[in-house]
């Protein structure tokens, strides 16, 4: 070999030493920058399955009309509700609320219990059975790093008041057994409706507040609004004197669509804490036709108003927003194959990363 071939071949050994390890270089930076937290992101309190859980933003609190951390982070829940733990308490079990967390990817489950319809709190039902139920589903949640909406679920008794003496112990009882819990959000009355005003609703509220205050002193606390909780816009008008309170906004997509969208954001814009505790893609019977385009108008809002949702309902019941098929007899170990098309539509919209 020449002597000049030599030397370029030596210059071109260096030149692709030099470069491979400035490109060592920038992949390292690169590494270092995306291993960064973004500082002021809700993503930083993230977890490794994608979503913020109770054991990474702790208490929750709320500030201005976001849902926040213990450490004050933006939180986002977004998760599935149970149907009546009367009708269908099978679903409290720990196998599926550890795959509602780890399959699913929610971070948030409500235990939806009905004070006057179907094995009522207030009118017949198994009151042990059912705080038995409520208290277990806490405790499943708390193990499966999930948050847990305890909703005193008001329907047909549209009105609160109608069954505040009944409300006063079971929220008594209840907030001083999660005293100590971070995981817990009451719920107090869930769909107040008919000739229900927001003033009854407000009176209702400062008795119901102090009571679980006196237990748990911060408790985030969701109050339901005049009918079906759908005017959050009453509730602006006159809040309550109460720090980490929320109201409720519910919608049924193939029904709800572009006025009471402008009305959550406007609300919502305006500084006012709401949290869709409840909705379905469907129609507000809970059953009937699916409304995909309006379900994802929904969607993207909340998304970008960093508003909470938890969809209706854990059940296997013959109606279109029950997750489950109704030939599906499973209560843990669900697959695609086990879902409805609401259910379907839900995995799809989380982007669940095990179903
Ligand atoms: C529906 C259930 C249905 C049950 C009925 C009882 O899906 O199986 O028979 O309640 O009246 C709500 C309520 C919620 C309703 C749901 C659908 O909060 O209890 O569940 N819905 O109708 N508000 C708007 C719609």
């Amino acid at each position: 070999m020449s002597m000049v071939k030599a030397t370029k071949r030596l210059r071109l050994v260096l030149v692709a030493l030099i470069c491979a390890f400035a490109l060592v270089l920038a992949g390292c930076a690169a590494k270092e920058e995306q291993s960064q937290p973004a500082q002021d992101s809700p993503q930083a309190t993230e977890d490794a399955t994608g979503v913020v859980a109770p054991s990474t933003t702790g208490k929750l609190q709320v500030i201005g009309a976001q849902l926040s951390s213990q450490a004050g982070d933006p939180v986002q829940l977004r998760g599935v509700s149970t149907h009546g733990l009367s009708w269908f308490p099978q679903y409290v079990n720990q196998e599926f609320f550890t795959e509602l967390r780890e399959d699913w990817g929610v971070n948030v489950v409500r235990l939806a219990m009905y004070t006057a319809e179907y094995g009522g709190y207030c009118t017949g039902g198994d009151k042990a059975a059912l705080e038995q139920l409520v208290i277990d589903g806490v405790n499943y949640a708390q193990n499966a790093d999930l948050y847990a909406v305890v909703d005193w679920h008001i329907l047909s008794d549209a009105d609160p008041n109608i069954h505040i003496t009944e409300a006063k112990q079971f929220f008594e009882k209840i907030s001083a057994e999660f005293a100590d819990k971070d995981n817990v959000i009451y719920e107090i009355c869930n769909e107040p409706n008919g000739a229900t005003t927001w003033g009854q609703i407000t009176a209702y509220a400062e008795t119901i507040i102090p009571i679980i205050r006196a237990n748990d002193p911060d408790a985030v606390i969701i109050v339901g609004t005049p009918t079906w909780s759908q005017r959050i816009d009453e509730a602006a008008l006159d809040p309550l004197p109460f720090e980490n309170i929320m109201y409720t906004l519910h919608f049924y997509a193939a029904e709800h669509k572009q006025d009471l969208r402008e009305r959550l954001e406007a609300t919502v814009k305006a500084g006012v804490p709401v949290f869709v505790t409840e909705f379905g893609i469907t129609e507000a019977s809970g059953d009937g036709k699916i409304d995909y385009d309006s379900a994802a108008a929904w969607i993207k809002l909340m998304d970008e108003l960093d508003v909470s949702y938890i969809c209706w309902n854990l059940s296997n019941k013959d109606e279109a927003s029950a997750m489950f098929l109704d030939t599906c007899d499973k209560t843990s170990g669900f697959t695609s194959d086990d879902l409805s098309d609401e259910g379907k539509w839900l995995v799809d919209t989380l982007d669940s990363p095990g179903i």
